[in-house]
């Protein structure tokens, strides 16, 4: 007997996302991930001025908000043929670098620790801690019933362990808010720092403010290799099952990150087919599936068999994960490797508590990179080349580097100083694309041997906890 179960939308992801599983004997046989809506960024940009793309690029999302603003900046300069100085650099990459451990720590938090927590065990709370008995009373009030599972599943609900995980629910809104004002202190603004220009940073950069911004990493850093270390660990090892739920395909692409001028944090490369090997762009292309595009890539809601307004996006005709896991994987990370061994987990096999993971030690290894890079800033060096904004620039460009959720890239053609074409090659199109070409997509496989429990999959865990892995984002994907 089979049935499709369908949740449309997902909440705690960002964007709409849709999904449809069809079970057989209470297992997911087979998936379909859609996204839901067309927006056209690529399409808005073409026609307008180059420089246009920096600002307008990097509203693409809300959520990942720095990434595409560094990513156009970075294929501006290589247009207009303009580098950035050392310290422009390391300024972009210090925004850059914070604004993604915010975005893991968000994902974790905000999205996935409610799958895991059973938030109401709070109310067992015999204390006297004033901030405890806060969240207490707002765990009671209707404002927290979006917090509340349905699961047919098991929740960590140990009271010591819950109020340590709700208050660092709750802690982590002022770390977010901590860390932004070090990204806003550098780029003049967050979400999507304005200062961010091709050539490097515009603000004045004086001793405050990087040690302002210190004062930033020191308390994310503090708090990522405490906190967020633990409380990870904590739901890793109460749901060791889920390090065989989930898995995708295992080929995996890492594009390279923080390293034009320094040693690359992350180097870029393919996993495919269990061997690591070098990427190679060329072999990168959309092609024809199940979404809503005609060949000529325009979009075409009466598209024959289409069910994602996400494109479908291969490497060597094959589908990719990208993400924290392939980045590890691919730069052989040991920290990575010890804690996957530790729960009996092989080395360079994605799954859904493997993301979770990844995204923790990830962060880790971000936090490194920014305290290496701040001690390379040369006070009183200038941040920026200026690039001459009157040149009708006629090219093309590219750059690809690191978004929270995987391998970003932005290129730009233009025409006497007119975008022609610009296009973004986004992580969530490369993991939530639709079937096409023979494969399902990345989250489609990985959704394969879920079980259902539940006529409602959101009763069902290990189909929303696979999805949320994945950190979906919608907005990017279908751009
Ligand atoms: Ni809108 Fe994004 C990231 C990009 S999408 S969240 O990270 O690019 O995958």
């Amino acid at each position: 007997l089979s049935k499709i179960i369908k949740i449309d939308p997902l909440t705690r992801v960002e964007g709409h996302l849709g999904v449809s599983v069809n079970v057989k004997n209470n297992i997911v046989d087979s998936a379909q991930i859609s996204g839901m809506m067309y927006r056209g960024f690529e399409r808005l940009l073409e026609g307008r001025s180059p420089m246009d793309a920096a600002r307008i690029a990097q509203r693409v999302c809300g959520i990942c908000h720095e990434v595409h603003g560094v990513a156009s900046v970075r294929a501006l300069e290589k247009l207009y043929g303009v580098s950035a100085p050392l310290n422009g650099r390391v300024l972009q990459d210090l925004i850059l670098g914070l604004h993604l451990v915010v975005d893991h720590l968000t994902h974790f938090y905000s999205f996935v620790m409610p799958d895991y927590v059973d938030f109401e065990a709070v109310r067992k709370y015999k204390g006297t801690a004033e901030s405890v008995n806060k969240i207490k009373e707002w765990v009671k009030s209707p404002s927290s019933s979006f917090i509340k599972r349905d699961f047919s599943g098991r929740l960590i609900n140990d009271t010591d362990t819950v109020v340590k995980m709700v208050s660092n629910y709750m802690n982590v809104v002022r770390i977010k808010s901590k860390a932004g004002s070090g990204i806003a202190i550098i780029g003049a603004k967050t979400p999507f720092a304005h200062a961010v220009m091709p050539g490097g940073i515009t603000t004045e950069i004086t001793f405050n403010v990087l040690s302002k911004y210190l004062d930033a990493l020191d308390a994310v850093s503090s708090f990522v290799n405490n906190e967020f270390y633990e409380d990870v660990t904590k739901v890793a090892s109460d749901f060791k099952e889920y390090f065989r739920i989930g898995k995708s395909y295992n080929n995996f692409y890492s594009s390279e990150s923080f390293g034009e001028f320094y040693k690359p944090l992350f180097k870029e490369g393919v996993y495919l087919e269990g061997k690591i090997q070098n990427f190679d762009h060329n072999k990168v292309e959309y092609i024809d599936g199940s979404s809503f595009y005609s060949a000529d890539g325009s979009p075409d809601e009466d598209a024959e068999g289409a069910y994602s307004w996400t494109k479908v996006l291969r490497y060597q005709g094959r589908p990719l994960e990208v993400g924290p896991t392939a980045r590890l994987i691919i730069n052989k990370d040991e920290e990575f490797k010890k804690i996957l061994n530790k729960f009996g987990t092989a080395d360079n096999t994605s799954s859904t508590m493997t993301r979770i993971v990844a995204r923790m030690v990830e962060s880790k290894r971000i936090i490194e990179k920014m305290y290496e890079l701040i001690n390379m800033y040369k006070l009183g060096e200038r941040t920026i080349n200026e690039v001459d904004l009157s040149k009708k620039v006629t090219g093309y460009a590219d750059y690809s580097g690191i978004a929270a959720r995987g391998a970003l890239s932005h290129k730009i053609s233009a025409e006497k100083g007119k975008i022609l074409k610009y296009e973004m090659v986004v992580p969530s199109t490369w993991n939530f694309g639709p079937s096409g070409g023979g494969y399902e997509g990345v989250v489609e496989k990985a959704l394969k041997g879920c079980s259902v429990i539940d006529e409602k999959a959101s009763k069902s865990p290990d189909v929303v906890r696979t999805i949320r892995s994945f950190d979906p984002c919608t907005a990017c994907a279908v751009h």
